[in-house]
Parts: structure tokens; C-alpha cells; sequence
């Protein structure tokens, strides 16, 4: 059986993860693949109605609480689309991931760490992306470029200067097996051509041809 790649895009707010995602997918095209494309919060029906409670402005939600709904709304994606697709032989590329829960949940709110590796590992029964894509930008670069685009804000991107900053911190931070991290600053072209050569150093094919 073909092996999956599981391919995860993050970064703060208007950093360019969708841009990015996007071109990841025609990469994969021109090779004559077809990746399953899956958005954080989201993705499923029910992950979907979660990320609109989740993103309303309306009500404010308690931070267990919230740490809990973006964990409810990936155990329903992991187990409904990305593992399938994987086992299936498919790419999986997604527009965030659990490091996105480390950086908003522990860093911006202020949660414990081991309380959500223990609760995250129960909704991804372990799964580990093969490469996470860290689009590294200051915050407030990717507020300007929201801005400019002419996209209101929802009701984690209205909690204020300081929660963000802590949030990018998190992000700057990460290390770990198949953490890369690119700048964002630079133009999409190269973001997208630098992120194609991780993903090509990193497909089954390229492990196995050195023999890891
Ligand atoms: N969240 C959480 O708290 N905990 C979790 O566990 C998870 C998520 C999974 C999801 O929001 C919110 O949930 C998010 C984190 C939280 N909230 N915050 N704050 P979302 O999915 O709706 O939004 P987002 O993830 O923040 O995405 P975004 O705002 O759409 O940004 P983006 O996808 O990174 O950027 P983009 O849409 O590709 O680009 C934004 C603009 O910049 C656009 O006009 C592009 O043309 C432009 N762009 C893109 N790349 C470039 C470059 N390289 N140069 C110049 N301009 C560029």
C-alpha cells in the first residue's frame, strides 16, 4: 500500500497559510496528484458548525472551553477525513493544525501545556504531521494585509495586541521533528517555491531513495 504525507501549514493570522495551501495543491497537480484539502477549525460538517461557534463575535467562550471545541471539531476531522485519506495512500494538506492549539490556546489564553498535549493526542489518536510549514510574520504585518484585503475580524483575531504577540512567540518558538520554518515577508512566489523543496525532500519516495 502507498504511504500517505500528512502536510500542515501554520502561522498567525494573514500570514499566508491559505496562499500557500493553495499552491502546495497545484504542485501536487502537476505531478498528477490530487492532496485532500482540509481547513482548522472545519472540514466536516460537524467541525464546520464548531468553527462558527468558535469564530462568532457574538459570545465570549470560556478558554477550557475553547480549547475543548477546536479539539472536538479535529477529533471529527482526523478520524473522518485525514486518516482515511492517509491510509488511503493520499496527501493531506492542512491550513492549520495542533500547533495552532499550542500557540492560541497555551500561549494567547494561557493554558497548560500538558493539559493540552494530553486532551490533543485523544482527538489525533497520536497522529503527527509529516511536515508542519511555519510561515513566520509579525503580527501586525499580517493584521496590515487582513486590512488590506478588506476582511472583518473574528472573535479570536479582536483579542487584542498582547494575546497575538504571545501567540507569535509560541509559533517563532517551535521546534521538533519536521518543524520548518519560512518567512513569510517574502514575496508568494517564493514562499510557495520554498516550501515545495521541503515537501519533496520529505515525500515517501525521497525517504526511501535515502534510505530512512
Ligand atoms: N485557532 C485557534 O485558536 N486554535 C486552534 O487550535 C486552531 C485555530 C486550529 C481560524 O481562523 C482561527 O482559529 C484563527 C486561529 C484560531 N484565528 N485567529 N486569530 P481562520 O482559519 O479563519 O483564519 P486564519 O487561519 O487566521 O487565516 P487568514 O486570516 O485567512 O490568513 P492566512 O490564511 O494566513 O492568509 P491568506 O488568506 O493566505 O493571505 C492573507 C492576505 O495576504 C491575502 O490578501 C493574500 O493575498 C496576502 N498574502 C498572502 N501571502 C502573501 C505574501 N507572501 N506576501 C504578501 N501578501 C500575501
Amino acid at each position: 500500500m502507498r504511504q500517505g504525507f500528512f502536510v500542515v501549514v501554520e502561522g498567525t493570522e494573514g500570514a499566508g497559510k491559505s496562499t500557500l495551501v493553495k499552491r502546495l495543491a497545484a504542485r501536487f497537480g502537476e505531478r498528477g496528484e490530487a492532496p485532500v484539502l482540509v481547513r482548522e477549525p472545519g472540514g466536516t460538517p460537524v467541525a464546520e458548525k464548531i468553527r462558527q461557534l468558535l469564530l462568532d463575535p457574538a459570545h465570549p467562550i470560556e478558554a477550557v472551553s475553547e480549547l475543548y471545541l477546536f479539539l472536538a471539531a479535529r477529533a471529527d476531522l482526523v478520524a473522518t477525513v485525514i486518516r482515511p485519506a492517509l491510509e488511503a495512500g493520499r496527501v493531506v494538506i492542512a491550513d492549520r493544525f495542533q500547533l495552532s492549539t499550542e500557540a492560541y490556546q497555551c500561549g494567547g489564553r494561557g493554558l497548560d501545556r500538558t493539559l493540552f498535549r494530553t486532551a490533543n493526542r485523544a482527538a489525533t489518536g497520536g497522529l503527527e504531521p509529516d511536515l508542519t510549514l511555519v510561515l513566520d510574520l509579525p503580527p501586525d504585518m499580517g493584521f496590515g494585509r487582513i486590512r488590506a484585503a478588506g476582511q472583518g475580524l473574528d472573535r479570536i483575531e479582536q483579542a487584542g495586541q498582547a494575546f497575538h504577540q504571545r501567540v507569535a512567540q509560541v509559533f517563532r518558538a517551535a521546534t521538533g521533528p519536521g518543524i520548518v520554518h519560512l518567512d513569510a515577508g517574502l514575496p508568494p512566489d517564493q514562499v510557495g517555491q520554498l516550501a515545495w523543496q521541503q515537501v519533496l525532500a520529505r515525500l515517501p519516495e525521497a525517504r526511501e531513495a535515502q534510505g530512512r
